[in-house]
């Protein structure tokens, strides 16, 4: 039953982004997605843009993951919201929404070593707080029950009941010595009650953690500061991200950022912070670049590298930081810029744009993971049937329902996922 923990490796499953990748304004609190309302946008240059960080992230860490697509227009949900033609522009807007490529939201991953019964446990978020996302979690348990439907090695749950908003790995971090030791699984939730919603809520992420069947004393529960959430850090993943025995963090994450440090501390005493000060990255700064929004990789030779968006090699600020940490002692050792800024202007950075599984790569079906070819047959598929451009006002026409779907469907038949149609 227990897996055999040498093999275990992170697996980054990055959302390809779907052919209806849009800019509807939808998410409250996410300035990236309001102040880019109403923008055209390049639905073939962002999934391009996304398999490139994959290649990238494969050639870097020997393996990568992906996840499809989600079904595009939602009829169902079209149909539920009794859409007659009459309805508001942004409303019409949901239905078609490509944020399933966020797959730091599709669920919160407890790898095997931390879990009661040894084995990988998934819980799909319900993402309750916006209506464009809530559409998500049934076909991404579809997906994650194919992916990990190997019975010895996951359990794939269901969401978490809608009272309680629960936005999956966003929110999540885990220290750990090393990816397939035991770790200590930190949940960051946040408060109702500012200006823009606080999308997870504490029970949900205690919830998640009794299901997943964590040891009580390695979990630890946080408040994320409510200064964060109205600057729109509307995930905890915009303000800190954990790699093994680093937490990278800005210093105004946490709504108590002593005690934060000092409870994970007591649970995981070799903790290394890396801790950002105001005075060198502001908030504000920080949330405009995506800095934390980064991916913290441990590669091959021990050393960590950061993936950051390319908007923080353009910010004088953020990029002087960066440079001060390549030349320090400090456990990162490479910034690497990547190119997301398809998924950048609706509030996605690299990190979002990924789901961290630590397992054996040999337990996941294989049709998830890439390779050269299959970046290859991406890119073609891609490039043959993805929407170049599409203007919000094309958003409810039917020839491009039926460009989205056939996109979609040539993806599937590619990748032998047609199961998935
Ligand atoms: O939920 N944007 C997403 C971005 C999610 C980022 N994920 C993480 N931080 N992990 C969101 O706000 C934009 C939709 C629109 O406006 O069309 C959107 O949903």
């Amino acid at each position: 039953m227990f897996s055999d923990q040498t093999q275990h490796k992170e697996i980054n499953f990055d959302g390809i982004v779907g052919p209806s990748h849009n800019y509807a304004g939808l998410s409250l609190g996410n300035i990236a997605s309001a102040s880019h309302k109403g923008d055209p946008s390049y639905p073939r240059a962002a999934a391009l843009q996304g398999v490139a960080k994959m290649r990238g992230n494969l050639a870097r860490l020997g393996v990568q993951g992906f996840f499809v697509p989600l079904p595009r227009p939602n009829l169902a949900l079209s149909d539920t919201l009794a859409f007659d033609g009459s309805e508001a522009p942004q409303l019409r807007a949901a239905p078609w929404s490509a944020s399933s490529m966020w797959t730091a939201n599709a669920a919160t991953v407890s790898p095997a070593p931390d879990t009661a019964d040894g084995k990988c446990h998934l819980s799909p978020a319900n993402l309750v707080t916006m209506l464009h996302r809530a559409q998500e979690w049934p076909d991404t348990k579809r997906q994650l029950d194919l992916a990990f439907g190997n019975g010895e090695h996951f359990t794939v749950h269901g969401a978490v009941p809608p009272t309680f908003g629960d936005e999956g790995a966003a929110n999540h971090m885990r220290l750990c010595e090393e990816h397939g030791s035991a770790g200590v699984e930190v949940f960051v939730y946040g408060r109702p009650g500012g200006a823009f919603p606080a999308r997870q809520h504490e029970q949900a992420s205690r919830l998640v953690a009794r299901a997943h069947g964590l040891n009580p004393a390695q979990c630890i529960f946080v408040e994320q500061n409510p200064a964060a959430i109205e600057a729109g850090a509307f995930h905890n993943d915009v303000v800190s991200v954990a790699n093994e025995r680093v937490l990278f963090t800005h210093a105004e994450a946490f709504a108590d950022q002593a005690g934060a440090y000092d409870a994970i501390r007591a649970a995981f005493p070799a903790l290394e912070v890396v801790e950002v000060p105001s005075a060198a990255v502001t908030m504000a700064e920080a949330i405009r670049t995506y800095l934390f929004n980064a991916q913290l990789l441990t590669l091959p030779d021990g050393s960590m590298a950061l993936i950051v968006p390319e908007e923080c090699r353009e910010s004088p600020s953020v990029w002087a930081y960066c440079e001060g940490l390549m030349a320090s002692n400090c456990p990162i050792s490479k910034v690497i810029p990547v190119d997301v800024r398809q998924s950048m202007a609706n509030g996605g950075g690299p990190a979002c744009l990924r789901l961290r599984v630590v397992c054996d790569p040999a337990t996941v079906d294989p049709r998830f993971l890439l390779d050269e070819s299959k970046a290859d047959l991406l890119e073609k598929v891609i490039s043959e049937t993805w929407p170049e451009q599409i203007d919000p006002s094309d958003i409810g026409n039917d020839a491009l329902a039926a460009q989205v779907t056939a996109a979609r469907a040539a993806l599937l038949t590619a990748l032998s996922l047609e199961e998935l149609g």
